[in-house]
């Protein structure tokens, strides 16, 4: 018989604020564990405790697609200015244009923050249907085996938390897709200022101090080029993927050491 899966999603909020978010695919004997550890999740959060937390369960459809993550790296960046100049060198070499990444520069730390992802050509123009709320990557996880895994990676840098794996996650659904360039992250968290930028070539690139602490937003930038936008986004927020394999996870690399790769 074909196998079940269930996309889990949560979302807390706090006076109708949205506070924090998280979800996975599973199959049928994982669902209700992970109903109770999500809503367990949901209630203590650094923006305050939740007074309204929903759990949607949802039978997929559709076979979720199997891939793999990003290989994951730190960059050595010590300053928000270091950083940029590093995510310029990464991008441009990926045929991204330094217009397009300082417009997304400029909009993610204007200090609106979107629910869902900016979406820009290589030249800086704005794809993305809805301005104000972007678009929002949903209906990704990961098998048992291969979060193991992750975790087991992860720790040896000290890097196995919710935050790293959930954008790695993401990451490596977004940048699956052959209308996607690469992606620039920064947290909307005021205390989180690692953000990352991501591409098929170099992986997921973590980068230390891209902004100061207590800037209280951010958001995703995902670069795109050629086909249709609508398929894209279609993938994005409705097409089921969970990653069963994991690339390597690697410690502190220097920007040249990334380039050379
Ligand atoms: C977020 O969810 O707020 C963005 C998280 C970015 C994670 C960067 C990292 O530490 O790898
Ligand atoms: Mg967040």
């Amino acid at each position: 018989m074909k196998r079940r899966y269930y996309s889990v999603r949560m979302r807390a909020s706090k006076e109708g604020v949205h506070i924090s978010g998280a979800e996975g695919i599973y199959v049928r004997d994982d669902v209700n564990k992970m109903v109770q550890t999500y809503s367990q999740r949901a209630f203590p959060h650094e923006k305050g405790r939740a007074d309204g937390i929903f759990i949607k369960v949802e039978e997929l459809k559709e076979t979720p697609r199997n891939i793999s993550t990003l290989s994951l790296y730190t960059l050595n960046t010590k300053s928000p200015e270091a950083v940029q100049k590093t995510v310029v060198e990464i991008l441009t070499s990926v045929g991204i244009t330094q217009r397009a990444i300082k417009e997304a520069y400029t909009s993610l730390t204007r200090g609106i923050t979107m629910r869902g992802a900016m979406l820009m050509d290589v030249e800086g123009v704005r794809l993305e249907p809805d301005l104000l709320r972007g678009v929002r990557v949903t209906r990704m996880g990961i098998t048992r085996n291969a979060a193991s895994l992750l975790s087991k990676k992860l720790s040896k840098y000290g890097l196995n938390n919710n935050t790293v794996k959930e954008a790695l996650i993401l990451s490596s659904k977004v940048n699956k897709h052959p209308m996607v360039l690469g992606e620039l992250c920064l947290s909307d968290d005021p205390n989180y200022t690692v953000g990352y930028v991501s591409t098929r070539k170099y992986g997921y690139i973590r980068l230390p101090r891209i902004k100061k602490r207590g800037i209280p937003f951010g958001g995703r930038a995902f670069f795109i080029t050629g086909g249709e936008v609508k398929d894209l986004i279609k993938y994005l927020q409705n097409t089921p993927v969970l990653i069963n394999k994991i690339r390597p996870i690697r410690g502190i690399l220097s920007v040249k050491e990334i380039l050379e790769r």
